[in-house]
């Protein structure tokens, strides 16, 4: 379905297409494959003990996965520094650096502004780069105003090429030059990238004010981008004339890769950006022995997808044809019936519509990638049927 803001519903005035938008959201919280009586059976391969439970909180659990949308308060956060807590009445946003006229918004004058909505598939792009790390991933609806038309008001000076979402989270930065400062959260976006119309400051997720561990009281929400990207607790936008480098741009959220170059090995370090082509198999369920895989695909646009179990043919899944959304992740499955009894693997991989294919762990893009960010490997779990 396309993405349609309510406002323009309601300024239409027309209780069919109100209706049918209600119908479409309906269709969309239902759009699961699930069976009536089936129960789920837990993977043999459980995550072991978070040992940052400060930084990633509330992890999904794959197998609970039973809804398009992830719910709040299933919803995975992650922060680096604190988890600042907010008033609403003392908060604002300042927007400045290279503009003509720099603004001071309050939360009321943002959401006075028109409204733009987008179900968006977050994942952090550390998650199953990490051994204890596999739900750093949730579907939302979120609302905000887009960005681009603040920026346009504000008036960014030609010199300005470089847009740095802050934090109001803060820690401290310790440099390899010995430079120690305290610093908020920062990351930006190149000036162009800024200003795709895809881009809201975003105050609602799911229907619901903004939780504080996802942003209270408003986030960037840059659909298509890994979760780092989404920049949380936001209070100063700032244009800069040059390409700016934080810990979260330049040093951690750095990808490093061994490329080959004309038969030259070619070391290449990268700052995280967009969301990358993956899946993953959610869960396994059965109605006596009659079993089904079920799974989701996001980061691109995702033309199908298939499954391979043990180390039999790869088959192809039926993707669930309800949710169009262009940002949010699909749901697939595969039935899998009378499965002989003992130990088996399920790997999934996502095909986009160019014709990309999810990468397996043995190639080259996977295996000679250096550090745990952009993690977009096929994903393999284990199982026991009987
Ligand atoms: N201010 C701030 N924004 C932030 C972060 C943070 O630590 N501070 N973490 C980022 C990371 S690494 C991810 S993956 C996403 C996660 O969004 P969520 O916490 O709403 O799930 O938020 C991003 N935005
Ligand atoms: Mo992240």
């Amino acid at each position: 379905m396309q993405e349609i803001p309510r406002r323009e519903f309601i300024a239409n005035g027309s209780a069919a297409l109100v209706g049918l938008a209600a119908f479409f959201a309906t269709r969309h919280a239902d759009a699961f494959p699930s069976r009536p009586g089936e129960e789920v059976v837990k993977w043999l391969d459980q995550l072991p003990p978070n040992p940052v439970p400060q930084v990633i909180k509330n992890q999904l659990v794959w197998e609970d996965l039973d809804s398009w949308v992830t719910p709040n308060d299933k919803f995975f956060s992650i922060a680096h520094f604190n988890r600042p807590a907010i008033e609403e009445s003392a908060w604002k946003l300042e927007i400045g650096g290279l503009v003509k006229k720099p603004l001071v918004l309050t939360l009321a004058d943002i959401k006075a502004r028109p409204r733009q909505e987008v179900t968006f598939t977050i994942e952090c792009s550390g998650n199953t780069g990490l051994p204890f790390f596999n739900g750093g991933i949730g579907n939302a609806r979120w609302a905000g105003t887009p960005l681009a038309p603040i920026l346009k008001e504000a008036g960014v000076l030609d010199s300005g090429i470089e847009v740095v979402f802050w934090g109001a989270d803060e820690g401290e930065i310790k440099r390899a030059d010995e430079v120690t400062f305290k610093q908020n959260f920062a990351r930006s976006m190149s000036l162009a990238d800024a200003m795709d119309p895809k881009n809201i400051l975003c105050y609602e997720m799911n229907g619901t004010p903004l939780p504080p561990d996802n942003g209270f009281p408003l986030r960037l929400i840059a659909p298509g981008w890994y979760g780092i990207a989404n920049a949380k607790w936001l209070k100063r936008i700032d244009v800069r004339e040059q390409r700016f480098e934080s810990r979260f741009m330049g040093r951690d959220y750095v990808t490093v890769r061994e490329e080959d170059h004309n038969g030259e090995t070619v070391w290449v370090e990268t700052s995280v950006g967009r969301a990358r082509l993956k899946s993953a198999p959610a869960r396994v369920t059965h109605i006596g022995n009659d079993y089904r895989i079920v799974g989701a695909a996001w980061g691109a646009p995702v033309d199908r997808v298939e499954v391979k179990i043990d180390d039999g043919p790869w088959m192809p899944a039926t993707i669930d044809g309800t949710d169009k959304a262009e940002f949010a992740w699909k749901m697939w499955s595969l039935d899998w019936p009378k499965p002989s009894a003992g130990e088996h693997t399920v790997t999934s991989r996502a095909i986009d519509t160019s014709g990309n294919i999810q990468p397996a762990m043995s190639d080259p893009w996977i295996a000679k990638k250096h550090t745990y960010w952009e993690s977009n490997g096929q994903v393999t779990r284990r199982i026991q049927v009987g």
